[in-house]
Order: structure tokens, then C-alpha cells, then sequence
């Protein structure tokens, strides 16, 4: 295992001001999101949106890297180079996605365990040489009354750990994505608790897989009331939740923290972060890793106007920008509008 690369990666991927654009939407994720905006998807549609986003002119002041689905590692920038080289090139580490979805756990209804292992030492060989330096997989955790079974924590801990084994010994840096998901009713609270469970199984399978945890980032959702709940946390509950977990629950070897938004709205997303970071010093980075949170309005506004890309650009580099600012705690709520 290359120690020396894989923290020079990690670390780069949470440098200063700078976070993660995920846009590894699977094709089924991809195509219900452009249908929303009343665009037809394909491989061309979905190549000229995410090409587009990547050609933003500001883009490299706020993304460090860029996490690939398989089908955009393989196509070509808006410049006819292909999407990993047009990155590097502009500062950008590009990161695929390697896990191959979340499938129903046996014997848990409504539960899933997230699969992809089989062959993901070849593919994370390939992904290597064409230019990818980091990797994503991303376990779901639901709550309800019953769930998460002891079943879908372990299962999904093993998996993750696994994952983050056989990418390090390939040269990429794995980003381990251990979702608690916001569908639910319950409180803020319950979410803390699961999330903490979480997190102890998945640290102990990695200590056990023998994960270089310098050479890894976490990618977490943040403490929150379900959306069925019936009240919502303000900025700094969820903060000082979502710190207090952190601080209490994540080896300090890990050199960064790059949140999902999870569906909050960008503004949310933002706040929360920009409070974190005001609430530091903290062992780690706290950085970002959105998908919603840094394209939901940019989608939008691309399929409006796809004969003038400029026009999302500008809404995309507000949304870089806001994010940028939340890294140092530099944000305020009055350069939203
Ligand atoms: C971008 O969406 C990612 C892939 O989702 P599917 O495999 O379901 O298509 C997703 O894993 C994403 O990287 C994270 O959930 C973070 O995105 P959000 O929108 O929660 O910030």
C-alpha cells in the first residue's frame, strides 16, 4: 500500500476552501433527475450536463474532485478531452463511484446492504489508470421502530471496510459513505444515536480490514430530525449535534470529514456547514461532498437555457462560492439573494 499517495490524495481532496462535486447519479438517478427538468436522458444528455458543469470557469476555487459514475469516467470534456485528463488539468482529482447500488438485505424487510465487491480489485486497477485517485461507496441506513437491525450495521460495516481495503492497496483514497438517511419521524436524537452506532461498527470492520485511516476520508450525513418529525432543528442544534458526534466518534487519523447533504436544500446544506466550521478547531476537515446541494438549482437552470451554458454557470459559481465560504466559516445568509 502507497501511504505516501493516498494521504497526499486525501489531504488535497480537503485543502483549503475546496470540497467534492458528487455527480455519480446512476443512470436510473440521472434520468429521473433530468425528466424532472424536461430533458430526455442518454448517454449524450447526461454527458453534456455534467461536461458543462465541469467547464464552469470558477470551478477549481471551490472543487478539489469530482466523484464519476462509470459511464462519465469513460466520455469526453466539452474540449473533446477525456472528463479524468480535462480535471487534472484543471486541478480537479476525478473519483468514481465503485459500489453497485444498495439491494434488499434477506430476511430485513426494508433494510438493503450496499454490494459491489466482486471484482472491485480489477475495476479499481482500471479506474486507476485512467486517471481516478479516489473512490465512493455509500452504505443507507434507515430508521424506523425496528430498523436498523443489528443485521444491516454489520453487514454494511463489513462491506464498506472491505471496499476501503481493496481500494487502498490500489492507490485510491476510499471516501466511506455511511448514509443515515433523513426519511423518517424520528428526532434528532435517535438520529445522534443510530449514526453513532454506525459509525463505532464501521471504525471497528476498518480496524479489522487493517484500513490506512490517514489515506481515508468519512462521508456523513449530519444530525438531523427525520423529515417526518415535527420539529425541525435550528442551524446550531444541528451543528453543535453533528461536531459533538464527530469529535466523539471519528478516529482523529481521519484527515477530513466531507458531509452529504442528504436532502437538505442548498442553503441548509450551506449553513450548516459554514456553522460547523465557525465551531472549530476541529481534528479533521469539514468539507463537503454534495450532489443536490451544489447542483439541484444549476439543473434546473442548465435545462432552461442549454443554448447559453453560461447562464447555469453563473448560478452554479454562486453555489461554488457559498460552499467555498462555508469551508472557513466566511458565509452569511445575507449573500444568498
Ligand atoms: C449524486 O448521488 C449519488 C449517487 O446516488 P445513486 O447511486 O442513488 O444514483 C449519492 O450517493 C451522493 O453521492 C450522496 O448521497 C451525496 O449526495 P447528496 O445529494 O445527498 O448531497
Amino acid at each position: 500500500m502507497d501511504t505516501a499517495l493516498l494521504e497526499s490524495t486525501a489531504n488535497f481532496l480537503v485543502g483549503p476552501g475546496r470540497g467534492i462535486l458528487a455527480a455519480d447519479e446512476s443512470n436510473g438517478t440521472m434520468t429521473k433527475r433530468l425528466e424532472s427538468v424536461g430533458v430526455e436522458s442518454s448517454p449524450e444528455t447526461r454527458r453534456e450536463y455534467r461536461a458543462s458543469l465541469f467547464a464552469m470557469p470558477t470551478i477549481s476555487k471551490a472543487i478539489s474532485g469530482v466523484i464519476l459514475y462509470d459511464e462519465t469516467i469513460r466520455q469526453n470534456a466539452v474540449d473533446g478531452t477525456s472528463i479524468p485528463d480535462y480535471l487534472h488539468a484543471r486541478n480537479i482529482m476525478p473519483g468514481i463511484k465503485v459500489d453497485t447500488g444498495a439491494k434488499p438485505l434477506a430476511g430485513h424487510d426494508g433494510e438493503t446492504v450496499t454490494e459491489g465487491l466482486d471484482g472491485l480489485r480489477e475495476r479499481c486497477a482500471e479506474y486507476f489508470e485512467m486517471g481516478a485517485r479516489f473512490a465512493k461507496w455509500r452504505a443507507v441506513i434507515r430508521i424506523s421502530d425496528t430498523m436498523p437491525s443489528e443485521a444491516c450495521i454489520s453487514t454494511n460495516a463489513h462491506a464498506l471496510a472491505r471496499y476501503a481495503a481493496i481500494c487502498q492497496e490500489q492507490g485510491l483514497v476510499p471516501i466511506i459513505e455511511p448514509e443515515v438517511l433523513m426519511e423518517g419521524d424520528h428526532d434528532a436524537v435517535r438520529c445522534y444515536a443510530v449514526t453513532a452506532d454506525v459509525l463505532a461498527a464501521t471504525w471497528d470492520e476498518c480496524k479489522v480490514q487493517g484500513v490506512h485511516l490517514p489515506g481515508a476520508l468519512l462521508k456523513p450525513n449530519m444530525v438531523l430530525p427525520g423529515k417526518g418529525h415535527s420539529t425541525r432543528s435550528d442551524v446550531e442544534t444541528c451543528a453543535r449535534m453533528t461536531v459533538d458526534l464527530l469529535h466523539s466518534h471519528v478516529p482523529h487519523e481521519i484527515p477530513g470529514i466531507v458531509f452529504l447533504s442528504g436532502g437538505q436544500t442548498e442553503v441548509e446544506a450551506t449553513a450548516h456547514l459554514n456553522m460547523m466550521n465557525n465551531m472549530g478547531p476541529h481534528p479533521f476537515q469539514l468539507s463537503y461532498s454534495y450532489g443536490r446541494a451544489l447542483q439541484a438549482t444549476t439543473l434546473k437552470t442548465w435545462a432552461k437555457n442549454r443554448d447559453d451554458v453560461s447562464v447555469a454557470h453563473k448560478v452554479f459559481a454562486h453555489r461554488c462560492e457559498m460552499a467555498h465560504l462555508a469551508r472557513s466559516g466566511s458565509w452569511s445568509a445575507n449573500l444568498e439573494v
